[in-house]
């Protein structure tokens, strides 16, 4: 898509600290991190939202689920789990989706959130 801001970083159009790329997605830092370590997942073909997708996107869908947990562990952000069970650390994955889901960029992407809290504007 010729005005998608999404579609010129995949395509190195527009620079971004990529942290993952494959065939059909790429990782990057968000440009306004809320959180300290704050990552967009994005596939490289444009859709623009979340509401375009069917079951033919099962797969994408799912490829891009499976990279969060791959990032969390890599940017130190994973669960822990101690001896005695307890858990810590961790990551928020969202995707907003629409006006009222609070997009503001009209290419389908994945947000991954941790590190210490707070967090800016989320719960
Ligand atoms: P959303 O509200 O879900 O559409 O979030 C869009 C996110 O995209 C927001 O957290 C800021 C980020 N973002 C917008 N433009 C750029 C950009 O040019 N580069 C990077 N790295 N992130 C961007």
């Amino acid at each position: 898509m010729d005005n998608c801001i999404f579609c010129k970083i995949a395509a190195k159009q527009i620079p971004s600290t990529t942290v993952y790329e494959d065939d059909d997605l790429l990782a990057f830092k968000d440009i306004n991190p809320a959180a300290p370590v704050h990552l967009l997942v994005i596939p490289k073909q444009h859709i623009a939202t979340l509401s375009d997708c069917n079951d033919s996107h099962a797969a994408l869908l799912g490829k891009m689920l499976a990279l969060a947990p791959k990032l969390a562990a890599e940017h130190g952000i994973a669960v822990q789990q101690d001896a005695d069970g307890n858990r810590s650390g961790g990551f928020k994955t969202l995707i907003n989706s629409g006006p009222n889901g609070g997009q503001e960029v009209y290419h389908l992407h994945l947000h991954v959130y941790g590190g210490p809290r707070p967090w800016r504007g989320l719960g």
